[in-house]
């Protein structure tokens, strides 16, 4: 690992890699032993070997799978949810599972058509259910924390990103730890400062078996360009991306970014239908493209 100058051996790798994970729960105070943890699992690599780290360090983590619909010629979401279904079997974990479809009446894809949203593309209504769905649960279940499997390349693509366009709102909201708002549990990141190589190495060494395949609709997104403009600087010097992360949250915790001014300029109300904040006074997006959606189909 030349980001960190150190060479490990698989038995001392796997040592490492929850030894880390335990350190950066504490340093940004993300839960304590005695909270419950909900784990959103994808069925991919970053989201198991979480689910396995947590679990092998004595954490009170359950699972919960989202079945979006996605079949992209491939099968996407059945095989995704076989391999989380075979870790939380295997692990004796366990695992909630819910069904878009089910729930609202019509898979991601089918949504996104009825409400003419994304151009095309599924993943803003795809993005904007999963948020929603993963706040209601951890909400209606009673878990104390959500816990998502982003890693240190989806973070450092999400702040580029953030950064070209001068996201201040979103600047500020980024990072391990989102504190619970407005009747919202707190969600927190753990896996935030390790490289995908790490995690890919992770799962591969602890034997979790998951699913190779990204869904088909990631093909061509903007934030794997951007994954792969920063693995060309890593490449050139390695450790950029991690310093590119870790500056940023320095930064942020001291006070030097602007962006700080415009904390709390958001005024924020419960959605009239499901009671999540909202920045507008009717209902929130997602009631509001469950209803577009609704209507196109009568
Ligand atoms: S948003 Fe888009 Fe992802 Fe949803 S439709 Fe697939 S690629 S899963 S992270
Ligand atoms: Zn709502």
């Amino acid at each position: 690992m030349r980001q960190h100058r150190l060479a490990l051996c698989k038995e001392h790798f796997l040592e490492w890699v929850p030894e880390q994970t335990e350190r950066f729960i504490r340093k940004y105070d993300m839960f304590s032993r005695e909270e419950s943890i909900l784990v959103a699992v994808s069925g991919g690599k970053d989201s198991l070997s979480l689910w396995d780290i947590l679990a092998r360090l004595g954490y009170r983590a359950d699972g919960l799978y989202l079945g979006l619909g996605i079949d992209g010629g491939i099968d996407y979401s059945h095989e995704s949810q076989r391999f989380s279904e075979h870790f939380a079997d295997k692990n004796n974990l366990k695992l909630h599972i819910v069904d878009i479809e089910r729930e609202y009446g019509q898979p991601i894809p089918a949504l996104a058509e009825s409400s003419h949203r994304g151009h095309g593309k599924p993943c803003a209504v795809c993005g904007l259910v999963k948020r929603h769905e993963m706040n209601r649960l951890a909400r209606d279940l009673g878990y104390d924390v959500l816990a998502t499997g982003h890693n240190l390349d989806d973070e450092a693509a999400v702040l580029f990103g953030n950064t070209l366009n001068w996201s201040g709102e979103y600047l500020l909201r980024q990072g391990p730890v989102l504190p619970s708002s407005d009747g919202l549990a707190r969600k927190v990141k753990p896996l935030c400062r390790f490289y995908e190589r790490e995690m890919a190495a992770y799962a591969l060494a602890r034997g979790i078996e998951y699913i190779y395949e990204e869904c088909p609709f990631a093909e061509g997104s903007q934030s794997i360009y951007y994954k792969e403009l920063l693995n060309e600087l890593e490449t050139a010097r390695p450790g950029a991306k991690l310093t590119f992360y870790l500056r940023f949250l320095e930064a942020r915790a001291s006070g030097e970014l602007f962006v700080e001014q415009n904390k709390g300029a958001a005024h924020l109300h419960p959605c009239p239908r499901c009671g999540q904040p909202t920045s507008t006074s009717d209902l929130c997006s997602f009631c509001r493209t469950i209803e577009k959606a609704a209507l196109a189909n009568v």
